[in-house]
């Protein structure tokens, strides 16, 4: 059984911590999907918003010293109602202090899935470096979701050229996508927040149920670029939000390239 018709009717609230660069686009882009993005920050307020919530995103891209306590507390009061979380690691390679917050709320808190492009997962389970938010593309996105798998013992999405998902160890890669997608801000973060809108009131999400998100997502981003203007970033920007609104799961049954291995 497939999830967006689902998501559609039940419109879940999706909390989103996440970046300034993004805020927008990634509240466009849940509302064209048929999720209820709230971008609600402050931890006097999160056991509320929680307490409606399906899913809280946490993504690191312009975190500061003073947003830590907020983003904790935020993961305490999903784990308390039974809210799943993804955590985008923004950048972990990039410097300590990324790092060393990632690997306290891991450590800390139940982290349902991790979200990122190989060069963050790489840098939360060993020691690559990173110049900024882009990913080294030399990376197997296989090889980097079985070692954080490893690791963390969550659930792992590595997106790239291909992206890798693994759930209790079987790993799925999909082949879907266009490198437009690199060349729109965003196109990474808004991934994290749609795999969150399909995982809603889901801790313990599926093989399946990822495999879902990342195909409804990359499928919509081929149409996106075949449709008006699509291989221009900005048009290409503006048809994602249009086709995460027009996708239907028969498209992505049709059009899905997925590998068990
Ligand atoms: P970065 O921080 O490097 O910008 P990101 O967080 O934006 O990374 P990506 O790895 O770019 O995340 O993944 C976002 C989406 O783009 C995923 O759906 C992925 O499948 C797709 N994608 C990324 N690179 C390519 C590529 N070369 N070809 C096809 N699809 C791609
Ligand atoms: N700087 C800090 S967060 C951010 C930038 C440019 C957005 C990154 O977006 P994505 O989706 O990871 O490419
Ligand atoms: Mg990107
Ligand atoms: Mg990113």
């Amino acid at each position: 059984m497939m999830i967006l018709e689902q998501l559609r009717k039940d419109n879940p609230l999706i909390i989103c911590i996440t970046n300034d660069v993004v805020k927008n686009f990634t509240a466009n882009g849940l509302l064209a999907l048929g999720a209820s993005p709230a971008m609600a920050t402050e931890k006097l307020e999160m056991d509320e918003f929680l307490t409606h919530a399906g899913a809280l995103l946490i993504n690191i891209g312009s975190i500061e010293e003073g947003d830590i306590e907020n983003m904790l507390a935020a993961a305490k009061y999903a784990n308390q109602h039974d809210v799943p979380i993804v955590l985008d690691p923004v950048a972990c390679g990039a410097s300590k202090f990324r790092k060393d917050f990632c690997l306290k709320l891991l450590e800390t808190y139940d982290i349902t899935v991790i979200r990122g492009n190989a060069s963050e997962l790489q840098a939360l389970t060993g020691e690559a470096s990173m110049k900024g938010t882009d990913a080294d593309t030399s990376l197997s996105t296989e090889d980097v979701a079985r070692a954080a798998y490893k690791k963390f013992n969550c659930a792992i999405v590595v997106t790239g050229e291909i992206d890798a998902i693994c759930v209790n160890g079987k790993i799925n890669l999909i082949e879907n996508g266009t490198a437009l997608l690199t060349k729109v801000t965003g196109g990474g973060c808004l991934l994290g927040a749609v795999v969150a809108s399909f995982i809603y009131n889901e801790t313990k999400p599926t093989l399946e149920s990822l495999t879902e998100a990342l195909t409804t997502y990359t499928v919509a981003s081929e149409f996106a670029e075949r449709a008006s203007n699509g291989t221009l970033p900005g048009h290409f920007a503006v048809n994602l939000i249009d086709q995460l609104y027009l996708i239907q799961e028969s498209d992505v049954a049709e059009n899905r390239l997925v590998k068990e291995v």
